[in-house]
């Protein structure tokens, strides 16, 4: 496709950002990448991402796309020519968005509660969620090897780049996920070494763990 400008504004610990990173790369897709400061946001991103003021921002052609998961699907639909990353069955595909629309709702919530909660009962709880959430999903994979089937896809993106993050809430919240959840890891494990566009979008997860580690001690500073 001719005339294609395409920049991402992110923060390389975003599980946001990483589901565009992989869908672009998976589309072979050349981009400008801006590492944000949400401490400091760039003009850039007030103006592209106005109602928000959050990162992923996919910018075409001068125009914001944002909300990750909707920046993946406009990805897979302009980019239609290779590697589809939704179902065109609209049964299919409406499961998909129901997966990861679940992923959305519950996993990023829960799971804040591990990572900054002070109160203990707080902390419990989001663990409990947690491994819950992560226990359905585990439940919708079955034996399946990717969430949609034999092939890497939309709910496979929209998870994954929590893996990252894995170790970090398991660290923080005192639990193994894979003795909880078995299944997932594999599947976690399976993404990363299969598909290329995914181990190249996901940062080590001790480096996560610092980061949120120096988030913890800058939001105490704050209070
Ligand atoms: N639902 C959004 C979530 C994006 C989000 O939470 N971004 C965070 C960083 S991980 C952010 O930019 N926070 C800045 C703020 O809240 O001020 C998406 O999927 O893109
Ligand atoms: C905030 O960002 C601007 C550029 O976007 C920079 O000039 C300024 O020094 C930054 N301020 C702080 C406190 O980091
Ligand atoms: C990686 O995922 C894409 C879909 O997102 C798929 O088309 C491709 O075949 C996958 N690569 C491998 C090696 O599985
Ligand atoms: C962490 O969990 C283990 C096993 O469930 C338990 O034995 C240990 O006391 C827990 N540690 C903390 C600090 O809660």
């Amino acid at each position: 496709m001719a005339n294609n400008k395409v920049v991402l504004l992110d923060l390389w610990a975003s599980m946001f950002g990483m589901r565009v990173r992989i869908a672009l790369a998976e589309k072979g897709i050349e981009y400008e990448y801006k590492e944000e400061d949400l401490w400091n946001k760039s003009s850039l991103l007030l103006e592209m991402n106005p109602v928000h003021k959050k990162i992923p921002v996919l910018i075409h052609n001068g125009k914001s796309v944002c909300e990750s998961l909707i920046a993946v699907e406009y990805i897979d639909e302009v980019w239609n020519e290779k590697a589809p990353l939704l179902p065109s069955d609209p049964y299919q595909k409406a499961q998909a968005r129901f997966w990861a629309d679940y992923v959305d709702k519950k996993i990023y919530d829960i799971g804040r509660k591990i990572l900054y909660s002070n109160v203990e009962e707080e902390k419990e709880e989001g663990k409990k969620g947690f491994i819950e959430c992560l226990k359905v999903l585990e439940g919708e994979l079955g034996d399946k090897p990717y969430f949609g089937g034999e092939a890497f896809g939309f709910v496979d993106i929209a998870l994954v780049t929590f893996y990252s993050w894995f170790y970090t809430y398991e660290t923080l919240g005192n639990f193994s996920l894979e003795l909880e959840c078995p299944k997932l890891i594999s599947w976690a494990k399976r993404c990363i070494e299969k598909n290329e566009s995914v181990s190249k979008s996901l940062p080590h997860q001790h480096k996560i763990y610092d980061f949120v580690l120096d988030l913890n001690k800058k939001l105490k500073a704050r209070t």
